[in-house]
């Protein structure tokens, strides 16, 4: 078996047994490579004065991680800057957001480089590489013009943009280039491979080949759609552990026979909060005999709080929540409640499974796991139902889930009345059909499904670059 390198810009290194908190993805990346006695590489998160390059290796039950410490520099420019003021805005569709600043692109190039210096002397020929996301596109590029010749794959996590957005970042032509020295590129959906083929095919004149291979200047890309998915097994030990019940219990008992209705995001742009609280005003204000009946829980720690668009998103939510309350709150009841912070992941599967609706209406979602958690988190005698937006790569799967046009507020509040009204076949026959794409397309499925692509490219077939 290959050794796996997994590459993404933070690493979660694997925690106790059952241990909160411990996302699915990272259960799952750990798994392999404790099977592949692999490394995990990244940013440790920490500010170095200089740039050294040290790395710091440790072992987390079984898993070798290595870690690099970047300068406040790099973190400015890299990671606050073009990956989350340039990039992460222009592929959610929120080009008014983003900020195209030159400081931004050359930390960005720099960064990758320095993952690119520390990461390669690790390397052993058979290694399989895998990169993941936004914040490392070029690294595949960087690794090859150090002559680095083994099989590597990236995966987007994010959507990828419409061409015609993506025309707007400067030298947009050697970013998109730059995934050609991968053998295989991951997205999330059909929907985002689709654009990627769009612009290869009218921008950089790539030929698609029948077998699914991209051709451009010599080098050959296997572009897949390889949907993320959640560790079923894990989840649903954990809707079953007794922290879960209890917090179950602990919020029907808050509920007081009240309906409640669940969102659970990151406290970001992209996950259509301002448009699903207007959406659930609307419901209230069109719904009278609903009033006092149900209430709204949103759950959203704050993230990238470095960035200025989270600050004032912050404050607008804040400014919404406190003005409906006020419109609609009586001595006894509050419509929602808004939560800025995080809770385990044991609390948090309790409180999915508690929740009459799950409301999930991103404006723009590369997947969407809180969709696949409320679904597994779900009695299945009496499950809920999920209210999904069709722009959340998750609706490409969901299908059963009332998908919803996250920017109208008539759209979300007809769906949330008809949500709290569905008869319980209704509700069972939904719920079953979509569990059976959150068991069957699960973690290690996409995983095994990447890696497995990765694995069958012809080595042969990739021109190595050996010059800067
Ligand atoms: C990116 C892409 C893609 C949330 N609140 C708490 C908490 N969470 C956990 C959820 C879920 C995860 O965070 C969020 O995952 P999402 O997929 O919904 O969204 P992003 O963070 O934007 O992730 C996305 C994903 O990458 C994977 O490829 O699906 O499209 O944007 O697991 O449960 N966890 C805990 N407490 C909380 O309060 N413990």
């Amino acid at each position: 078996m290959n050794r796996l390198i997994v590459v993404s810009n933070r690493v979660q290194p694997p925690m106790e047994e059952g241990s909160a908190n411990q996302g699915g993805l990272a259960v799952a990346l750990s798994a392999a490579l404790r099977e592949s006695n692999g490394i995990w590489f990244g940013w440790s998160g920490d500010e170095a004065g200089n740039f050294t390059g040290h790395i710091d290796f440790q072992r987390h039950h079984g898993v070798t991680t290595a870690t690099i410490d970047l300068e406040a520099q790099d973190i400015d420019e890299y990671y606050n800057g073009y990956a989350n003021r340039t990039l992460w805005p222009l592929f959610h569709d929120r080009i008014d957001l983003a900020e195209f600043q030159r400081e931004f692109e050359g930390g960005y190039e720099r960064a990758n480089r320095r993952f690119a210096d520390t990461l390669s002397p690790l390397l052993q020929p058979d290694d399989l590489i895998w990169i993941h996301d936004y914040h490392l596109i070029p690294l595949g590029r960087d690794l090859r013009r150090m002559g680095v010749g083994n099989r590597l794959g990236f995966f987007l996590h994010i959507p990828w943009p419409p061409t015609r957005l993506l025309l707007s970042l400067p030298h947009h032509r050697e970013l998109v280039e730059s995934l050609f020295f991968y053998d295989v590129v991951g997205f999330q959906t059909q929907d985002w491979l689709d654009s990627f083929l769009h612009y290869v095919q009218t921008k950089l004149n790539a030929e698609v080949r029948e077998d699914g291979t991209i051709l451009h200047e010599g080098r050959v890309l296997r572009a897949i759609a390889c949907p993320i998915g959640i560790d079923r097994a894990e989840f649903q030990e954990m809707v079953e552990s007794e922290e879960a019940l209890v917090a179950c219990r602990a919020m029907e008992k808050s509920a007081d026979g009240r309906a409640m209705i669940l969102g659970v995001d990151r406290l970001d742009y992209s996950k259509g909060l301002q448009d699903r609280f207007l959406g659930y005003q609307r419901f209230l204000a069109t719904h009278p005999e609903m009033l006092e009946r149900v209430f709204l829980l949103q759950i959203a720690p704050p993230s990238r709080e470095n960035v200025g668009s989270y600050q004032e998103i912050r404050a607008q939510l804040d400014a919404l929540s406190g003005h409906i309350n006020g419109e609609f709150a009586s001595v006894e009841w509050v419509p929602i409640r808004y939560v800025n912070k995080g809770y385990p992941r044991e609390k948090l599967a309790g409180i999915y499974r508690a929740a009459r609706v799950g409301l999930v209406t991103p404006l723009r979602d590369g997947m969407n796991l809180v969709a696949k958690e409320y679904i597994a988190a779900q009695n299945p005698e009496d499950p809920g139902v999920l209210i999904l937006s069709s722009f959340a790569g998750a609706a490409r799967q969901l299908t059963q889930a009332l998908l919803v046009n996250p920017h109208s507020a008539d759209d979300v509040a007809d769906a949330i009345a008809r949500a709290l009204t569905m008869p319980k076949e209704e509700r069972i026959a939904r719920w079953r059909a979509s569990m059976d794409v959150v068991e069957r397309e699960d973690v290690t499925w996409w995983l095994r499904r990447f890696v497995g692509a990765l694995a069958a490219t012809d080595e042969a077939s990739i021109p190595v670059e050996t010059t800067g």
